[in-house]
């Protein structure tokens, strides 16, 4: 959908792509701040089989960057315009929607995640560990990663929009540079492992955005914004050569109890995710800096997800039932060079007839809640 005169439009599912560029749009921030919308949905395949017989299979990335071809891109969530304050991202569950109360408790799971922003080391577990069935896919874990799309991350990972496969869409997300070499360049390095600051990328552009002073996604900087932070591989620590993904296999490379980003696109059958890493969280902050990218001014902003009920009238609406296994759709316009905000956002996820969702009815944070009352005697 184009609305309004003039627009970039985009739309890319796995290997599927379509992309029409009406040849009146010019980058000027001030006129495409209405009128231009790209719609990314993004969706993590499963195919039963793949991801049962590689069970090992599948900081950060922000929404449009990839689109845009421009890895200065910083996308916000609905409502931040270059202002101070507390922004506030609504979300509901749409009347038409399955499976309301259960979606209802992964929402509430989720926005208590996304407003803490608190990262975990070993936050991605598997069956049985993970309590969830190995035959199942865990319908909180994805509405996570769904969420974080919302808000305007995209996958650190290559992922399936790049149209690779396998091991191959778990290295770092990247344009895939021109000239002879135009082509992903899928060189592991010395270390053999996919994703690590070893990789010899060739003249691939690359997209994700590291902590400079050690290019470490399992770790966060105290401050989080563009003196702490960068995608431009000169700033990388000496000796590395490209950005390092928090994928699983990296995690469990360094020694680290299995940990992977929210927003690393893949899950397993039977896997959690049941807490953000630390690049997640840090993309979250980079964005909080706001259109100076650096913390501490009056661009700052805190993010704060509050859930409103049923309704398909909030910033991000969530909503299952239909064919596609998960993706949010979003649009969003211009608003300051290299800075988007998001201001629509559909979270879609797939009928229960479909895939086999397993619902945790756990509200956390509410057990103790009631326990610090009943404590009291
Ligand atoms: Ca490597
Ligand atoms: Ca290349
Ligand atoms: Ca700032
Ligand atoms: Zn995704």
């Amino acid at each position: 959908m184009i609305k309004g005169g003039t627009g970039v439009f985009g739309q890319y599912a796995g290997r599927r792509k379509r992309f029409i560029t009406p040849s009146a749009w010019q980058p000027n921030p001030v006129t495409m701040n209405r009128s231009v919308f790209p719609a990314l949905p993004f969706f993590a395949m499963l195919i039963p089989g793949l991801v049962l017989v590689s069970p090992a299979a599948q900081s950060g990335v922000f929404a449009f960057a990839e689109l845009l071809g421009e890895p200065a891109t910083i996308t916000h969530p609905s409502g931040y315009t270059g202002a101070a304050g507390l922004l506030e991202v609504t979300v509901c569950i749409d009347p038409s929607s399955e499976s309301k109360s259960e979606l209802e408790v992964a929402i509430h799971n989720s926005i208590r995640l996304w407003n803490g922003l608190e990262p975990e080391i070993g936050n991605a577990t598997l069956a049985p560990e993970s309590g969830v069935p190995s035959n199942k896919v865990d319908a909180e874990s994805v509405l996570l990663h769904e969420l974080g799309h919302c808000l305007g991350l995209g996958h650190p990972n290559l992922a399936s929009e790049s149209g690779l496969s396998g091991d191959n869409r778990r290295f770092a997300k990247s344009l895939s540079g021109n000239g002879p070499d135009n082509g992903y360049t899928l060189d592991r390095g010395a270390d053999g492992i996919i994703a690590t600051a070893a990789d010899s990328r060739g003249n691939d552009i690359n997209l994700h955005w590291f902590r400079k002073s050690n290019n470490d996604p399992f770790t966060i900087a105290t401050t989080v914004d563009a003196t702490t932070y960068s995608n431009d591989l000169a700033d990388l620590p000496s000796g590395h050569q490209f950005a390092t993904v928090a994928g699983a296999q990296v995690s469990q490379s360094q020694g680290l109890e299995r940990s992977e980003a929210v927003m690393h696109q893949g899950i397993h059958y039977g896997e959690k995710r049941c807490g953000l890493g630390h690049d997640d969280a840090a993309m979250i902050r980079l964005g909080m800096a706001g259109t100076d990218r650096t913390a501490g001014t009056d661009t700052d902003y805190e993010l704060k997800l509050v859930f409103v009920g049923e309704s398909s009238d909030c910033d991000i609406n969530v909503k299952m039932g239909g064919s596609s296994f998960a993706y949010c759709s979003i649009s969003g316009g211009m608003i300051a060079p290299n800075h988007w905000a998001i201001n629509a956002a559909q979270i879609r996820m797939a009928s229960s007839s479909l895939i086999n969702w397993h619902f945790n009815d756990e509200r956390e944070g509410d057990s103790m809640f009631r326990d610090s009352f009943s404590s009291s005697n």
